[in-house]
């Protein structure tokens, strides 16, 4: 350590969370006042704030008291308190690939080494072991064939998510960030590499890309925040056989937001797949569905945005129709699903009339409900009869217009749904290939946190995932790397990390959680919006992370504070699908074999509502994960506005801050990434002992080793059932080689290394 050029200052991650950077963290006052000195007789540079929230570099030239005299990079001088100065690295250290490597991990000197390698299209960064990805929102020319070659020869090592990709084969991947952070580009570039690698000829790799255009097409959508959201959460199972070649491929998904098919908010977009139908289907195809322009249909008019800048609809429809082509869906088939779509957006043109004094309504008999009927295969009397009556029994009652639309529009979403998972399982025949999987690598794309003016079911879901994923990521960097150093008796410097337990209680805990009380008041009939605010005002107002203001609530996630609109919430939850609209369903004669199998599991379905099955899925999901060995890309929104080139401090800097990168580049600089336990230890390399030790511990044994041949006392820690190394035992594994090269080998240890 005496060597090293530079001082050695602990930096405590937590204080300088604490304290927003501002001032340097060190532990004492003295260590403080050594570094100034150095940094002064060392002419080196130092970060401060001479103009409001702008870091800029300077030279201290002296120190009187509390105050330095600094430079500034346009050869100004200034007078600052010492306690706004931090210490900047060397420029030697700018380029670094991986903030492990950094001096010093405050603010302004990660965000300039982020910044550096961003400014020069290098994207990628490591923080220990965790990848980041910094959205370039363009096209760079750091991916394809030519990449894929080098990193599978490792030829090109620098951090990239085919360097990660390669690391997974045969292991596990996951990603996590905010909506529009790169997530679902990440996804694809590591399936590129993946199915690349991994298969003789190109045709499971062609298959997974086009499968991937029809999954965006019908589950992906433009929101405020992203102009190609993911609205579902995806887990793409990649299996391989004993040789490492893809023998097959399983997608799951989670839980569609099929509110958008019916509700949009102004600025936004239905599915993608509306808009690429209507402008891109076939003058016959089009006569067929009856088909108008996207600007005629009330479930896409409705938001004043019908598209998206640089995006050719009509283009992406024919690429659409190549991927059902590549899968093998056959064109009947396609035709069915467009005419269910056609369907759908006929639905939303029905137009109801009041036809007497308590205002119970009719679907007029127009267009909109003859094209809806007749392309889902049912008689008109019928459609509109359910549209008009809620049938228990033998009773039936009229309907208010609110009613009638809302019965509409449950049909409707619930054609879509079944459609997205029909088309799911289609994909996943297409993919399955012979059953014999050896290793499986994961990789789990989902929604990220979402925040807008309203926030409603939907961003409660996605905002609950995202904290229950984040809570799995901390678990496994920070805990488990500790907790194993703790339980082995390792001398270890804690490193503090704020966890999400409390908002993760605030969702989970039992009976009185936020899903147990969603659950259970969707599931009875005497709840309303306003009895479940008052629910959750009284059973979750002690868990900090919850306040309660009429009919909305907050809850502060690790991503940010979120207000949640309660009205509509135990409505959206229950997701019941009444019985009359399953009838009619049942006998529409049109493309139902596609439908029928979802048909029949809604009618056998219990009354689970939607939380309570989503939070299984994601327990279950968390399960897979942990059986797994895990990669983690963190992935970083540079701006709000999608732009390229721009890279906004503060953003960045509160997305590092909130996913606790610094404290993960700290673990990951002190960590002893290899260990052995001590029998292992001493089996494998007890030919390096000059004196035969064999009635000796295996502890005592392996200490003896290290001593004999001098390896660094800070390089290893002895905990009590295993020896944790920093990276010194090349050098031992090169000497055990030599020895069983020379024949030097004892006959202890020839058996001992065949055990
Ligand atoms: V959401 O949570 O689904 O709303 P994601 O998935 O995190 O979100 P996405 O991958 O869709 O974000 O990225 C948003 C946009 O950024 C993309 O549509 C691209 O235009 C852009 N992007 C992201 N990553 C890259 C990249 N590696 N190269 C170029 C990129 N552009
Ligand atoms: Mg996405």
């Amino acid at each position: 350590a005496g060597e090293s050029p530079y001082p050695v200052i602990p930096v405590s991650g937590q204080r300088l969370l604490e304290n927003g950077g501002a001032t340097l963290a060190t532990s004492s006052e003295t260590e403080w006042i050594a570094i100034i000195s150095y940094l002064v007789k060392n002419k080196l540079g130092v970060w401060c704030k001479p103009r409001k929230d702008r870091w800029e570099l300077a030279k201290i030239k002296s120190t009187v008291g509390q105050e330095a005299s600094v430079m500034l990079s346009d050869g100004s001088d200034i007078t600052i308190s010492t306690g706004e100065i931090l210490p900047a690295n060397t420029e030697s250290l700018d380029v670094v690939d991986d903030l492990v490597e950094l001096c010093y991990l405050n603010e302004p000197s990660v965000l300039h080494n982020l910044q550096y390698r961003y400014n020069r299209n290098l994207i990628y960064s490591k923080a220990g072991s965790v990848l980041l990805a910094i959205n370039p929102f363009k096209d760079v020319d750091i991916f394809g064939n030519d990449f894929v070659r080098a990193y599978k020869e490792k030829s090109l090592d620098k951090p990239h998510v085919y360097a990660l990709a390669d690391g997974a084969y045969c292991d596990m991947m996951k990603g996590v960030g905010e909506s529009g952070s790169g997530k679902t580009e990440t996804t694809k570039y590591a399936m590129q590499y993946l199915s690349s690698v991994g298969s003789q000829n190109n045709e499971i790799k062609n298959k997974l890309i086009q499968a991937n255009c029809i999954l965006e097409a019908f589950g992906n959508a433009k929101t405020s925040r992203n102009c190609n959201s993911s609205r579902f959460g995806k887990i793409i199972d990649i299996n391989y056989n004993a040789e490492g070649i893809i023998s097959g491929v399983c997608i799951q998904t989670l839980l569609l937001e099929k509110s958008r098919v019916c509700q949009i908010c102004r600025g936004e977009r239905s599915y993608h797949v509306f808009y690429q139908v209507c402008a891109g289907a076939p003058p016959v195809l089009k006569d067929m569905l009856s088909l108008k322009m996207a600007s005629e249909y009330k479930f896409l008019n409705q938001s004043g945005c019908l598209k998206i800048n640089g995006v050719d609809d009509a283009h992406n429809f024919i690429t659409l129709v190549d991927a059902f082509d590549t899968l093998g869906i056959p064109y009947e088939v396609q035709e069915y699903v467009f005419e269910w779509l056609a369907a759908i957006l006929w639905l939303g043109n029905i137009s109801f009339a009041v036809i007497d004094k308590e205002e119970h309504v009719v679907p007029v008999a127009d267009e909109a409900s003859r094209s809806a009927a007749r392309l889902m295969g049912c008689k008109m009397d019928d459609l509109i009869e359910l549209l008009s009556t809620d049938r228990i029994l033998n009773m039936s009652t009229r309907l208010t217009l609110q009613q009638a639309t809302a019965k509409r529009n449950a049909l409707a979403k619930y054609i879509y749904e079944s459609l997205f998972n029909w088309l799911v399982e289609e994909i996943n025949t297409s993919l399955m290939g012979d059953k014999q999987a050896r290793h499986t690598i994961s990789i789990v794309d989902i929604y990220g946190f979402e925040s807008f003016q309203k926030n409603s079911f939907q961003q409660l879901l996605i905002n609950y995932a995202d904290e229950r994923l984040q809570g799995h990521f901390i678990r496994h960097i920070c805990k488990l790397e500790q907790e194993e150093y703790k339980l082995n008796g390792v001398l270890w410097k804690k490193i503090e990390f704020g966890d999400n337990q409390e908002c993760l209680d605030l969702f989970e805990k039992k009976p009185m959680g936020l899903v147990s009380l969603l659950d259970e008041c969707s599931n009875s009939s005497e709840e309303t919006d306003e009895t479940f605010t008052n629910k959750i005002k009284q059973n979750l107002s002690s868990n900090s992370c919850f306040s309660c203001e009429k009919a909305t609530f907050r809850v502060c996630h690790y991503a940010g504070e979120v207000r949640y609109g309660a009205s509509g919430l135990l409505e959206q939850n229950s997701d019941k699908l009444q019985f009359d609209i399953l009838q009619l369903l049942s006998v529409c004669k049109k493309p139902l074999n596609l439908l029928m199998s979802s048909v029949m599991n809604q009618v056998q379905t219990t009354s689970q509502s939607v939380v309570a099955k989503f939070k299984d899925q994601l327990f279950k999901l968390v399960q897979q994960l942990e059986n797994s060995k895990q990669h983690f890309i963190r992935c970083i929104k540079p701006n709000t506005k999608q732009l390229p080139g721009t890279f906004e401090n503060d953003i960045i800097w509160e997305q590092l801050k909130r996913s606790q990168v610094i404290e993960i580049t700290q673990i990951s600089r002190s960590r002893y990434p290899i260990s052995f336990t001590h029998q292992e230890f001493a089996t494998r390399f007890g030919c390096l002992l000059s004196n035969n030790l064999s009635s000796m511990d295996p502890l005592s044994k392996s200490v003896a080793i290290l001593q004999q041949h001098h390896v660094p006392t800070q390089a290893y820690q002895v905990g009590f059932t295993k020896l944790f190394f920093q990276g010194q035992v090349d050098v031992l594994e090169n000497l055990r080689q030599q020895a069983l090269e020379g024949g030097q080998a004892t006959r202890e240890v020839e058996s001992g290394s065949l055990s």
